[in-house]
């Protein structure tokens, strides 16, 4: 029988894990995210760059690999998402850095990781572990159950108007419905879960979750949040639109050498993906 936790992340496709990392794990977290911050890959960004929702972002660091090969090996990932989704082997992805600063940050735009990446199947996992207390107001937001939705296209994150300027057009995939919009008008349209946590707790989410950063704002001004990111036995390759290499997430382009010879349907497999269990 599957129990309350593996049963919230398969239907609803995000789960808190209070308490998950220890205030030592954590500082180790928080090493590899200040190494991202002080050795910016080519990948970093500033998104929204020079207006009130500008927010610092990076993918897949090339350079962090051993350390964050070497902290997701120190810390029970395996085990967690082994149980979680009844996966026999479990792998690490690669990383992800937000940091929202001085009150200004907005929000990170809706949109599903599966976008970005050539990725299908339910072993998948985001690990989003905020360094401060994050307020309601301020947490990450997912919409129940949209894993098992429509895949949308992305957002490209350079509107800072529209949120639904889509990543690959081409009509290929559905564009993104204006979430935010959407609810100012109809407050209940959407069922959005979100919780407010403690440093030590995990949020984690399916990637396929439609879901979007809030804003900081004057009473939480900054959020340090790194984004840890693994799949299991049931991963599988699903190509992007075929028009859409340059729509790829720099994380996705650093990472196709290491995954150029999957095809649609292939079990998501490389030797370059640490693997965990
Ligand atoms: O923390 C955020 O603002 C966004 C997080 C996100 O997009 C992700 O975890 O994939």
């Amino acid at each position: 029988m599957k129990s309350t936790t593996q049963k919230a992340f398969a239907e609803d496709g995000a789960v808190l894990i209070e308490g998950f990392l220890s205030p030592e794990q954590l500082a180790r977290c928080r090493a590899v995210f200040d190494w991202c911050l002080e050795h910016p890959g080519p990948f970093a960004v500033e998104l929204f760059a020079g207006t009130e929702k500008e927010t610092h972002n990076e993918n897949a660091n090339p350079g962090v690999v051993e350390r964050a090969n070497e902290l997701v090996s120190s810390i029970p990932f395996g085990d967690l998402f082994a149980d979680l989704w009844g996966s026999k082997n479990v792998w690490y992805f690669a990383e992800e850095v937000f940091l929202k600063r001085n009150g200004k940050g907005g929000r990170t735009p809706w949109h599903q990781d599966t976008s970005y990446l050539p990725w299908d199947g339910m072993h998948w996992a985001n690990a989003w572990i905020s360094f401060e207390g994050v307020p309601k107001p301020n947490a990450l937001e997912m919409i129940r159950g949209s894993h098992r939705g429509i895949r949308y296209d992305g957002t490209d994150f350079k509107d800072a108007d529209d949120p639904t300027v889509p990543l690959h057009g081409g009509g290929a995939l559905p564009r993104l419905p204006d979430i935010e919009a959407e609810r100012r008008a109809h407050p209940n349209k959407y069922d959005i879960i979100s919780w407010a946590t403690q440093p030590g707790d995990v949020v984690v989410m399916h990637p396929a979750t439609l879901h979007g950063g809030a804003p900081v704002d004057a009473t939480f001004r900054d959020r340090h949040t790194l984004v840890l990111r693994f799949f299991g036995d049931d991963a599988i390759f699903r190509s992007l639109p075929s028009h859409s290499d340059n729509g790829f997430t720099p994380a996705g382009l650093l990472l196709l050498e290491h995954i150029r010879h999957l095809k649609d349907g292939d079990p998501f497999r490389s030797p370059f993906f640490k693997q965990l269990r």
